[in-house]
């Protein structure tokens, strides 16, 4: 992470009563599906390092509620995306066991502020990943399978207005995450070459190839990794992991029916209601 930009810098500068009224407000517009001003504006001096803190009290809350983790995703991860933000390294989030939705199930919006759909591949490891040299290979020896999924994204600010402290508080816009297809091993596939077409209501809205993600979508997990690394954490085996958009996220609302078609993968749908 460069510390060229002050907002990337892994220094904290927020005590704990802020990442405490920070981590309020993210919570409130969550559940309260209610858009709010990135947090930036009242603390200009947010870093990316007080963005993971409000972050992790965000996880904190949720665990001791007794929500539970599946794995972690990486967001940002496309040429656009990063250079929009000005980033090198995917922003990470958790994924909650709750957040996830059964494969062509009717997804609410009712709960959610603005959603949006991306198609992503996702991870399913079997091995413990960690530490800051975590390479490529290291990532696909410790996956046990790789399979399709659409990420619902939904920022919590007001007209997906952010920056990079602001939508790591809120957690990479996580919200829903629905994975299906077919299951392979990624040895039997080149990851790097997967095309993906999205259609919404029968009508091909974006596409893309799984290069879009940093090239191959285990770098961006080892990438994650090494973020994890450095907020004192790691990626347990059995964890389920996206590995960050291959299209561009469409805007849903109630009645849309979107669907993913993968090479080698299969497809996944889901319908908004
Ligand atoms: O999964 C993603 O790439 C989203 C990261 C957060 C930015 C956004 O909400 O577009
Ligand atoms: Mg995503």
């Amino acid at each position: 992470m460069s510390a060229e930009n002050p907002n990337q810098s892994m220094t904290l500068t927020l005590g704990r009563e802020d990442i405490v009224r920070l981590s309020d407000r993210i919570e409130a517009a969550q559940t309260g599906a209610k858009a709010i001003p990135k947090l930036t504006d009242d603390f200009p001096g947010m870093t990316l390092a007080d963005g993971y803190a409000v972050q992790l009290e965000l996880r904190r809350r949720w665990l001791a509620q007794g929500r539970r983790q599946a794995g972690w995703k990486a967001g940002l991860t496309s040429k656009a995306k990063m250079d929009q933000m000005g980033v090198r390294v995917p922003s990470i989030g958790f994924l909650l066991a709750d957040m996830a939705r059964p494969e062509n199930s009717a997804v609410r919006t009712d709960d959610l502020v603005h959603p949006r759909a991306e198609c992503e591949i996702a991870f399913v490891t079997k091995a413990r990943l960690a530490g800051d040299q975590v390479t490529r290979e290291d990532v696909l020896a410790a996956t046990d399978f790789v399979l399709p999924a659409i990420e619902v994204i939904d920022s919590r600010f007001s007209g997906f207005k952010f920056d990079l402290p602001s939508v790591v508080a809120d957690n990479g816009s996580s919200a829903r995450y629905v994975a299906g297809g077919r299951a392979r091993y990624a040895s039997d596939i080149d990851l790097s070459t997967l095309g993906v077409v999205m259609e919404k209501n029968g009508e091909a809205v974006t596409m893309g190839a799984s290069a879009a993600v940093m090239g191959h979508p285990a770098d961006a997990i080892a990438l994650m990794v090494r973020v994890l690394h450095e907020l004192g954490e790691d990626l347990p085996a059995g964890s389920f992991v996206m590995s960050g958009a291959i299209t561009e996220a469409i805007a849903v609302k109630p009645g849309d029916n979107v669907i993913a078609r993968y090479q080698e993968l299969g497809s996944v749908s889901v319908r908004f209601i």
